[in-house]
């Protein structure tokens, strides 16, 4: 048979010739097309041009302008599928706003991809910190003065919008604001990068930014990445020693963003200057805002809710300083999926909601004149209990001037949580900290911020079980509740500690703890939620702009404002206080030695330290917590 077959193959001749390539170079036609892209460029005042690009849905007119500026790329806003409807070829937060009518423009910040002009990392205001007469707020002003001159199809209204360095972005636009500027929304903005957005954490160094400072100084348009040694980069950190060391190892200390965050550990002019919360204070409110605050947001979960406070009290009418709270990380309000962050889920699609019901009809009141579509000055959700709240003002609960009083919750001697205070003398919870084997801030291994397998997006919901385990860090739980409890404002942990070295980070855990059996979903039992957590560098706590050591063996009072939580602790669930020295590496670790600078320390400064936590009647280590009736 084989044979046979063989023997009846074609000569070669009779192959048809291959044609040369089945590539034809054939686009689309363009009636198939519902969206089509204009590039500019557009002249600044000191005549540097920045790069633009103008994304039109097929036949609009007379439309408003939603206008964002980035330093990531402007481009990218075009890498979707390649596709004739826009509606997959946008990222969906753009395609949303494009089908509503809406002409999206983005920009390149100066001196970024390709826009003229030098980039400054967190540019600030003309003023103290900024010779020259441009910034962020002129560069929003020069840009929608030109569209709304050159843009044929626009109304002549235009918004802002913009997510975490875009949210910068976007709270710059409405310093000094344009007439045509009608609308802002910034959306997990960096706005204090000292005290809570990416930079630190009261005082504490946010050290898995060096990566981010590398791609952002090494050349305009982020063509370079740098790669740690380790897969697990807290291996890589705790080999290197101190912030400067790796530097140096990664060729990062000589940029010029490395030297500021060098010279400036504390929180002088350079960070107050800079903090737009304060400087929104002392603007007048022109322009209608909604802040976006995402509840489990791993890199700017200071910002929104203080842009928000700073603006309220202009605000008279209630009704030009909105916040929209969602349960997300930082920008998931502006992706597709909101209906769950790593094990945690929300009862729907939280993000679509968020833009069909709030983001849209805002812009459309403000841009297009449609009606008042009735938005709550706050749209909250409730972590916990899986709703949308409408509140008239934020915070709900605090110590005083709010509708509800805060309520503090006592930690005791033995790992309990409480609300009486206790009563007999000298209790406290110990533990040695030892940088040599930091706490880590989730399970090992670590991957970096930019390893495309890194989760590093919800690592604020992991389960802290991994944490309790440890003996350097204490717990304190409540007994089952037998009542839900509701917060909707910002927790307080004001603590009495002593510590056996002259420095020290101390880190607080507020914790909802499913019960041991969870029926409705058992994979999810006995699960530890945090709901809110931050650091202190110790060496701050009496002043963040001057540093002091602490005095050895000493037992002080300490006080972390905590971020802000909207939540309901079930029945049957607990609450939790964990505490520890270090949260590695995300933040780099306290030598627990006095030194004039954490970010240069030799090795042979770092030594262990022995905590105390104290909880007694003269020391009432407490959480104050914003609860609800
Ligand atoms: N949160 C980001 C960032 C800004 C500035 C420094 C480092 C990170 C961002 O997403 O823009």
């Amino acid at each position: 048979l084989l044979l046979i077959g063989i023997g009846a193959l074609p000569a070669q001749s009779q192959v048809a010739p291959l044609a040369p390539s089945d590539i034809t170079n054939i686009p689309p036609d363009p009636a198939l097309k519902n969206w089509s892209v204009r590039t500019v460029q557009i002249p600044m005042r000191d005549g540097v041009k920045l790069n633009t690009i103008v994304i039109l849905p097929r036949g609009i007119k007379n439309a408003p302008i939603i206008f964002a500026r980035t330093p990531y790329g402007a481009e990218k806003a075009l890498t979707g599928a390649p596709s004739n409807d826009f509606r997959l070829a946008l990222p969906t937060s753009y395609a949303d706003l494009a089908a509503a009518g809406y002409i999206v423009v983005v920009q390149d910040v100066r001196g970024r991809y390709g826009s003229e002009g030098d980039y400054i990392i967190n540019r600030p205001l003309v003023g103290p910190l900024n010779d020259t007469k441009v910034d962020h707020s002129t560069d929003a002003y020069d840009s929608i003065d030109w569209m709304v001159k050159n843009i044929a199809e626009t109304n002549g209204k235009v918004g802002t919008i913009g997510v975490s360095y875009g949210g910068l972005t976007t709270l710059y636009s409405i310093v000094n604001p344009h007439p045509a500027l009608r609308a802002a929304v910034p959306i997990n903005p960096l706005v204090d990068g000292w005290m809570g957005d990416d930079w630190f954490h009261n005082g504490a160094y946010r050290q898995s930014f060096l990566d981010w400072v590398y791609r952002m100084s090494a050349d305009k348009s982020s063509k370079y990445a740098l790669q740690f040694d380790r897969q697990d980069v807290y291996e890589s950190w705790l080999k290197a020693g101190s912030v400067s060391d790796m530097a140096k190892q990664l060729g990062v200390d000589t940029m010029p963003m490395f030297r500021k965050l060098v010279d400036h550990p504390a929180y002088d002019e350079f960070w107050q200057l800079q903090a737009l919360d304060k400087r929104l204070g002392k603007e007048p409110l022109k322009v209608p805002t909604l802040h976006v605050h995402s509840l489990w947001d791993q890199e700017d979960i200071y910002g929104a809710p203080a842009a928000y406070a700073a603006m309220e009290p202009k605000d008279r009418g209630n009704d030009e300083n909105y916040m929209i709270i969602g349960p997300w990380r930082h920008g998931q309000g502006m992706v597709a999926d909101g209906s769950k962050l790593g094990a945690i889920t929300f009862n729907g699609n939280s993000a679509s909601w968020y833009r069909q019901k709030v983001l849209i009809p805002f812009f459309d009141r403000n841009l297009k004149g449609s009606a008042d579509p009735g938005i709550a000055p706050v749209t909250a959700f409730e972590t916990g209990a899986n709703e949308w709240r409408r509140y008239d003002r934020w915070p709900m609960s605090c110590a005083s001037g709010c509708p509800s009083r805060s309520k503090p919750i006592y930690l005791s001697s033995g790992g309990g949580l409480g609300w009486t205070s206790p009563t007999g003398a000298g209790g406290f919870s110990e533990y040695v900290s030892d940088p040599a084997r930091p706490v880590t801030y989730r399970q090992r291994p670590i991957l970096g911020t930019y390893n495309p397998l890194t989760t590093w997006g919800q690592w604020l919901v992991d389960d802290q079980r991994f944490a309790e385990a440890r003996p350097d860090v204490v717990t304190f739980v409540s007994e089952v509740l037998t009542d839900e409890v509701r917060l909707a404002g910002q927790p307080i942990a004001k603590f009495f500690a002593s510590t056996s070295g002259t420095d020290s980070d101390w880190v607080v855990k507020l914790i909802d703890v499913y019960p041991a059996e969870y029926a409705e979903a058992p994979e999810m039992g006995g699960y530890e939620l945090a709901i809110s957590m931050d650091i202190l560098r110790g060496r701050y706590r009496e002043s963040f702009s001057k540093p002091a050591p602490i005095p050895a063996n000493q037992v002080l009072p300490y006080e972390i404002k905590l971020p802000n939580v909207s939540h309901r602790f079930l029945k049957g669930h607990r609450i939790m206080v964990q505490i520890q020295s270090s949260w590695f590496p995300l933040y780099d670790r306290n030598p627990q030695k006095f030194v004039p600078n954490i970010f240069t320390a030799q090795k042979s400064d770092y030594q262990k330290a022995t905590q105390r936590i104290w909880t007694s009647a003269r020391y009432p280590s407490r959480i104050e917590l914003p609860v609800m009736p």
